[in-house]
């Protein structure tokens, strides 16, 4: 028998569907046995008492983004791929942006460029399209499709990046034909301008009133709009971080009228309310993003959405500003109205953990939907399964051991970020990712980073398994 190089021995192994002792041997950076004895290896990780989970992959991040207005994206790749890993996350997807103008394959190799040697964990790319000229959409992204880059993101929102419904429609229509996934950042932006002008007039400029500006029924209607536009197309697309009952609902009416209508929620959509952008002076703008954090009952809803299945995927949409930064939320502009607030917050690292606890300890999901949406449906959503988000027989050694009965208090110093907060602080956790490894080799291990910068592999992507599906 040829020695294995890794045994994981005596955890419980669990997958999107089963949960069973026992051991798992890996060679080559993928798992080669599941079993019992099997066998000399080079080395032997206890994990008695233990969970052993696909390593968390986390399919909506921002990283490395380059902006226009002087504010800096906390987390380069180097950064945030460290966090990721410290919380138990095997894969990260950031999204590549395309400035107006830009070909998107100029932007791409900037943003290779910037991930090369830098990653502590495995990438791959989602797009951002925001100028679907004739020749984006009928010579660059078919060609892209097939180069492995099989989603992007549209925003029907945000100056510079809000598509027209007509360039919603032309978007869709290329992915229909080249099997792309379109994700939908779903705010109506004339409803916003609208809102935020308002209430800059009657001066009403905290972050606070960022809540406001943004309500629910400017989430609701641009999901209802771009459930429709994709009826038109017949297109499988996804709607990311949905924050409230009624967009989920939206989402849920589409799905049981047998539209391929995906959905995503986040944790700040669990644990945080639009209470918290309420802090004194400037600190609510830690609590920034977009869609906004709701209420108890907004809660309530994405935690139904994801027991039922209408969101099949649970991601951080991690996009990271320091506080106490000109740069950062502190910007100078952003004291003038919450207009100007970098719109985002940290959250790679403190997805598994928020998840964990609220959901599997506390009884609202079980361990295996956990998997599902933390690891499992990312990858067949977006074209890695099997080589991803399993544990299985030829699949990469992609592995997160979790202490279930670990307490933690977070702390920001336990993310090893390149933000100077998380809007998570003190929040009680039971069960931490003690141990993570990618494609064999651990990176993460009792807090401590054992990996190397750059062992982290960029990954083109097959199409969307849903997709393909849909189309047949
Ligand atoms: N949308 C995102 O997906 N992330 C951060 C901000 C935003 O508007
Ligand atoms: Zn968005
Ligand atoms: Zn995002």
């Amino acid at each position: 028998m040829q020695t294995l190089d890794v045994v994981i021995r005596g955890g419980t192994v669990v997958t999107a569907a089963d949960t069973t002792v026992c051991d798992v041997g890996i060679r080559d950076g993928r798992i080669v046995a599941l079993g019992h004895d099997l066998g000399p290896a080079q080395q032997t990780i206890d994990a008695t008492g233990r969970l052993v989970l696909p390593g968390g992959i986390d399919s909506h991040v921002h990283l490395a983004q380059p902006s226009s207005d002087g504010t800096v994206m906390a987390d380069d790749f180097v950064s945030g791929t460290r966090s990721a890993a410290f919380g138990g996350n095997t894969t990260v997807m950031p999204f590549c942006p395309q400035e107006k103008g830009q070909s998107i394959r100029q932007a791409l190799r900037d943003y290779h460029a910037k991930a090369e040697g830098a990653c502590y964990v495995d990438v791959s790319f989602h797009l951002i399209v925001s100028d679907p000229t004739e020749q984006v959409l009928g010579q660059e992204l078919p060609a892209l499709i097939e180069d492995g880059y099989t989603s992007f993101k549209v925003y029907m929102t945000y100056e510079g990046l809000a598509l027209s419904d007509h360039q919603m429609l032309e978007v869709m229509d290329t992915a229909r034909q080249t099997g792309a996934l379109v994700m939908v950042h779903a705010e109506n932006y004339d409803a916003i301008r609208f809102l935020t002008n308002r209430l800059e007039r009657a001066g009403q400029t905290a972050p606070r009133f960022h809540a406001l500006s943004r309500p629910i029924p400017v989430e609701r209607e641009a999901t209802h709009r771009a459930i429709s536009l994709a009826e038109l197309i017949d297109v499988p697309i996804m709607i990311v971080h949905v924050s409230n009952r009624e967009s989920m609902e939206e989402v849920r009416r589409a799905q049981q009228r047998g539209l391929k209508i995906l959905g995503e929620t986040c944790p700040q959509y669990l644990v945080l309310t639009e209470r918290d952008l309420d802090g004194l002076n400037m600190s609510g703008a830690k609590y920034v993003c977009s869609p906004p954090p709701r209420d108890l009952a907004s809660q309530q809803a994405c935690w139904e959405g994801l027991q039922t299945g209408v969101f099949s995927v649970f991601s951080s949409d991690h996009c990271p500003y320091r506080y106490d930064d000109p740069q950062g939320k502190l910007t100078p502009k952003g004291r003038t109205s919450f207009r100007w607030v970098p719109n985002g917050i940290p959250g790679v690292a403190a997805r598994l953990p928020i998840l964990f606890s609220e959901g599997v300890v506390k009884g609202r999901i079980d361990l295996n939907r956990f998997v599902a949406l933390t690891a499992t449906n990312h990858a067949k959503t977006y074209g890695l399964y099997p080589r991803k988000g399993t544990i299985a027989i030829g699949s990469d050694a992609d592995i997160a051991i979790w202490d279930p009965k670990k307490k933690v208090t977070i702390k920001h110093e336990l993310f090893h970020d390149g933000s100077d907060y998380t809007p998570y602080e003190d929040f009680e956790v039971t069960g931490w990712p003690v141990t993570t490894m990618v494609r064999g080799r651990v990176v993460v291990d009792q807090g401590e980073l054992v990996g190397a910068q750059g062992y982290g592999q960029y990954l083109a992507r097959d199409k969307s398994e849903l997709v393909k599906r849909h189309l047949m």
